[in-house]
């Protein structure tokens, strides 16, 4: 028996998760006591991870910001006083508007990623404020920007298969994604097609959880899925598995695809990659003749030199082979573009072009950027947890000169560098709306409890702002009910998403939630065709598309350092709440020629950096790579240093995203 002040509250997981999770919430005399899963949103299935389960020590922990605060001791020390909010908003208006009159707007950087916010809660009314300030401009490349170059260009935005439709798939492919820890409702579907006797390959320098239930796992060295892509791509061409009327009708590039992949022989991928020649050929020939066959391409293999490139191939892959045209057929990245609402465009005028920032070379600009940045404005993000480069970020951070403004929910790392310190608000306390990038459905939140301590919405902190510095105008959508409605109205299909968003409190694109790629819809490209090697993406890479980039390890660093995410942290969000020493992961044959065993102490190091740390020997890495996963926080390691400050900031060949996985490092005991 629940007692009379207990609630049964929906809501919806906004987190950074392809799954988009619908909730239930159970709230007695005001505060959360229970998360659960419910069927709302299919995918979900009435369960959800236990990052989410556990939310209430992530909203009522001792690390949750309650009041804003002001610097009182040395930066990084975490040593704050406490401001009324009035106090620090107008402390932070005398400030961006002094900033702005004596350096120009561009010394204002507003750094957020917002991977875990919807459409209320980025790019709108913070967009405004940042716009008419004249700020700096942000590239958000830390994730997704090579993949999403990738298939933009290939497919023109075209939504992936439905997962709930791997259940009708005979091959699955899951390549460089471990779903296990990073979108977990996939699993059992996966389970379930194989129960069917569907067969399942993971390609992957690791042994994740779903490898060691494949019937084929491909281990290849990190960075080099573009020739094994590009292998199988020449033996399907070479050996009838090419499904020529298909190409001529549906694709243009096709034939120069051909030449690019023509150098790579199986043995040479092999040779390359470090997989078996007899392998790779398995695949090929199970992907020719398996129909219906999907592929789950992650981001895995985005995070190097060659991402773009050998997402490109990978995604080429099940048009060489025609593979779509049928339910449980073709490809899945990112769902996203299934949706054609744009938060931004309600942010009032065209952005002024100001100074494009790419955010993987934040802490080089903090350093020696023309113009210096003087405000960093930080919210939804935590660059010294996340960014490349964390020596040069974490430098940027202890500059006398730089007012730090940092907009969370819990005293991250980066928070402790900050001069001023606002409490925002979780999904629990605000509105949101938020689309999957996995599930196509898009669902509301609404807040299921007052605001812990004195926490605001990012919406409500912006607008004030925008009033503050008299940037504000007449009649612009600034609530959570205006932002909606403008947005919804962005489409044809506004008013129907409004009443299924009130009941059953979901709704799917105008594909529909579980559309069949070239049967329900086609690329969204000029031509309605796929374009195997698109010119501009052709004359972005900086050796072509398809050219693969040789592996960055020296004999100083000869270990390729990996950090994949956990089934621990979203990010680096609930980082505070995992206070155990986090180890480096080696081959037992890579610690054995070093002398090192598990609990031994090391150094690990790359030209950017070091981590001390504990070592673990794991059988599930393979020889030549280490990992340290990612999110993880400073009290996590020996010297406060984590797998971000052994990444450096070097660019993928398409879109200037973040090459953490070319980390090269060499590991001794200390
Ligand atoms: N629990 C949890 N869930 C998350 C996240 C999280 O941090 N924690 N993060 C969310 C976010 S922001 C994202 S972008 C997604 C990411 O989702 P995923 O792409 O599934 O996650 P990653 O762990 O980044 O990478 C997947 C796999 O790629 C492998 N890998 C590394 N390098 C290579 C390579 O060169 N080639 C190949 N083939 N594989 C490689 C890693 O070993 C890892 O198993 O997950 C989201 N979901
Ligand atoms: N070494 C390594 N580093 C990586 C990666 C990797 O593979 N390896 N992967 C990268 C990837 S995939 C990603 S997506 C990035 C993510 O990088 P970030 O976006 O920096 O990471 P998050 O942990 O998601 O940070 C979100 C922060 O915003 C706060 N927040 C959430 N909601 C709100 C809100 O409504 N208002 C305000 N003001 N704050 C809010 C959260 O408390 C949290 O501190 O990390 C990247 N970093
Ligand atoms: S993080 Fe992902 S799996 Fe966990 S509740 Fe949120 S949407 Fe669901
Ligand atoms: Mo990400």
């Amino acid at each position: 028996m629940r007692s009379l002040s207990t609630e049964i509250l929906p809501s919806t997981c906004p987190l950074d998760c392809p799954d988009t999770c619908s909730l239930e919430v159970t709230v007695t005399h005001g505060k959360v006591e229970k998360i659960e899963g419910t069927h709302r949103n299919p995918l979900t299935d009435g369960f959800i991870c236990s990052k989410v389960r556990r939310f209430p020590r992530h909203l009522y922990g001792d690390e949750r910001l309650l009041q804003p605060a002001r610097r009182r001791g040395e930066k990084g020390r975490g040593d704050f006083e406490k401001l009324t909010w009035d106090g620090a908003l107008d402390l932070l208006a005398e400030r961006l508007g002094e900033v702005r009159a004596r350096h120009g707007g561009e010394a204002i950087l507003p750094l957020s990623y917002g991977g875990s916010n919807g459409y209320l809660t980025q790019d709108t009314t913070d967009a405004r404020l940042f716009r008419r300030l004249g700020a700096s401009r942000l590239a958000r490349t830390v994730c997704a920007a090579a993949t999403g170059r990738a298939v933009s260009g290939l497919y023109g935005k075209m939504p992936g298969v439905a997962l709930e439709d791997y259940v009708h798939s005979r091959l699955i492919v899951v390549w460089g994604a471990n779903p296990s820890a990073t979108g977990i409702h996939l699993v059992p579907i996966i389970r379930q097609a194989q129960r069917g006797g569907a067969r399942l390959v993971v390609v992957d320098p690791r042994r994740t959880p779903l490898a060691k239930k494949a019937d084929l796992h491909l281990a290849p060295r990190p960075g080099t899925d573009l020739p094994v892509a590009l292998a199988l791509i020449r033996w399907l061409f070479d050996s009838g598995g090419a499904d020529r009327e298909f190409l001529t009708a549906h694709a243009t590039g096709a034939r120069e695809l051909e030449q690019r992949a023509e150098p790579w022989t199986l043995e040479r991928a092999a040779e390359t990659s470090g997989i078996e020649a007899a392998d790779i050929e398995t695949l090929a020939r199970l992907y020719a003749d398996s129909e219906p066959a999907v592929i789950r391409c992650g981001w895995g293999q985005e995070r190097n030199r060659n991402g773009g490139s050998a997402t490109a191939a990978i995604l080429a892959l099940p048009a060489v082979a025609g593979k779509f045209g049928v339910r449980g057929g073709g490809f899945t990245l990112s769902s996203s573009g299934a949706w054609k609402l744009d938060s931004a465009a309600l942010a009032g005028e065209e952005e002024p072009a100001t100074r494009l920032v790419n955010m993987n070379k934040v802490g080089e600009l903090l350093l020696s950027g023309e113009p210096a940045v003087r405000l960093l404005f930080v919210y939804n993000a935590n660059p010294l947890a996340t960014l490349p480069e964390q020596e040069k970020v974490r430098a940027g951070l202890e500059r006398e000169d730089l007012f730090t403004v940092v907009f969370d929910q819990v005293m991250t790392d980066t928070a402790r560098y900050a001069d001023l310190v606002l409490p925002a608000t979780t999904f629990l306390e605000h509105h949101e709306l938020r689309r999957g990038y996995g599930t196509m459905a898009l669902q509301e939140g609404a807040p299921v409890i007052e605001p812990v301590g004195e926490a605001r919405p990012n919406y409500a902190i912006f607008g004030d702002l925008c009033r503050r510095l008299g940037l504000d105008r007449p009649g612009e959508p600034g609530s959570p009910t205006e932002l909606t409605r403008a947005l919804l109205a962005q489409s044809e299909r506004g008013d129907e998403m409004r009443a299924e968003l009130d009941a059953p409190g979901i709704t799917y694109p105008d594909t529909g939630r579980t559309p069949v790629q070239f049967v329900d819809h086609f690329p969204p490209t000029a031509d309605g065709k796929i374009h195997l090697l698109p010119p501009e993406l052709d004359r972005e890479a900086p050796r072509g598309l398809y050219a693969y980039q040789e592996d960055p390890g020296t004999d100083a660093t000869p270990l390729a350092l990996i950090s994949p995410a956990t089934n621990r942290t979203v990010s680096s969000t609930f980082g505070q709440l995992h206070r155990k020493q986090v180890p480096v992961e080696m081959h037992p044959a890579d610690a054995g020629a070093r002398g090192l065993q598990t609990g031994d102490a090391v150094r690990v190091w790359s030209r950017s950096g070091e981590v001390r740390c504990q070592v673990r020997l794991s059988h599930d890495l393979r020889r030549g790579v280490a990992m340290l996963p990612k999110g993880i926080w400073s009290h996590n390691t020996l010297n406060g240093a984590t797998a971000n400050a052994l990444a450096p900031d070097t660019l993928t060949d398409l879109a200037g995203g973040a090459c953490f996985n070319d980390a090269r490092v060499e590991v001794e005991k200390l």
